[in-house]
């Protein structure tokens, strides 16, 4: 029998794996959505945060597979990602049927499809949307993952991606998942994710960055820690230097790496050179001290601190 895999982006978080999960059990549970025989899948390993969620709540992860597991006659949902450059390398556009994602759409396909785009602060709020809408209610585990992925995406209700949808529907699930202390959950959340002690200086500044073409190419990593001090105080130096070796590997013009404490909200920005400090002065306001910059209470990249740096480079 044709199957229908559900897919998360490349790299998964927590959102993406989750949503993939949830949505296998939405299909299984409401026969409508037309995928009997759906099946929550991945494309690489689960990532230290939601490894631990898994262990925490004693479930097994999706199957990893590859694009050669997908027969031509199998079907394909995406979740939490759209464009080519986030998918599992190597499947087919027309194997395609689905899309649920809150990310920019960036699609050219020569078919048509089943599209839900929610501009949410997570992809699980969209499928509990859906579930809701079905009448179909998650088991006590599967509603603590979920809440647990919208905790991840928007940094516990404090990113600015964050909409009021995204604080409904998570109580809603806190309830289901019995989970009272929800500022708790997030915190241990946040821990598993910010867990730095076992990444090299160099894993730190690849961590979770984007090359932005700003005219210039603009590196910039970020690092959602509740160890923000340590990171700017003693590790400091080493950081310093494994970021000059990046910048040289990368051939980039200028790169920043942003160290964000989630409990704290607060973002530093860790500066190399003349040039960097030059562009962040002017994008943030303030001071470059000791190689640092304080940019105050923003913690979203996408809406917070790419915006202003790409506007410095073009003024
Ligand atoms: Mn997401």
């Amino acid at each position: 029998m044709a199957k229908t895999y559900i897919l998360g982006h490349i790299k998964p978080d927590t959102d993406s794996v989750v949503a993939a999960m949830a949505l296998q059990f939405l299909f299984q549970q409401e026969k409508c959505f037309c995928h009997p025989n759906a099946e929550a899948v991945m494309a690489d390993p689960l990532n230290p945060e939601t490894s631990f969620l898994f262990d925490k709540f004693g479930l097994k992860a999706p199957r990893q597979i590859s694009a050669a597991d997908i027969t031509t006659d199998d079907s394909i949902v995406l979740v939490d990602h759209n464009e080519e450059s986030q998918r599992m390398p190597g499947i087919n556009p027309q194997q395609i049927v689905e899309i649920i994602d809150h990310h920019k759409a960036n699609l050219n396909f020569s078919q048509p499809i089943y599209m839900t785009f929610k501009t949410w602060g997570s992809s699980n709020t969209i499928v509990y949307f859906l579930m809701k809408q079905n009448n179909v209610v998650p088991d006590k585990n599967l509603a603590s993952i979920m809440l647990a992925a919208i905790l991840s995406d928007t940094v516990g209700f404090k990113s600015a991606t964050c909409t009021d949808k995204d604080k409904e529907l998570g109580m809603e699930l806190a309830k289901l998942a019995g989970i009272t202390d929800i500022d708790g959950f997030a915190l241990e959340i946040f821990k598993a994710k910010s867990d730095v002690s076992s990444l090299s200086d160099e894993q730190i500044i690849r961590n979770d960055y984007k090359v932005f073409d700003f005219g210039k190419k603009v590196f910039i990593d970020q690092l959602e820690t509740v160890e923000q001090d340590k990171l700017v105080g003693e590790k400091k130096q080493d950081l310093l230097k494994a970021m000059q070796q990046v910048k040289e590997q990368e051939g980039v013009d200028l790169l920043f790496v942003v160290i964000t404490d989630v409990l704290k909200v607060n973002s530093k920005i860790l500066i190399i050179g003349d040039e960097e400090a030059k562009v962040a002065q002017k994008a943030f306001g303030g001071v470059v001290t000791d190689q640092i910059i304080d940019i105050g209470a923003k913690m979203s990249r996408k809406k917070e601190i790419a915006p202003p740096i790409e506007k410095a480079l073009k003024q």
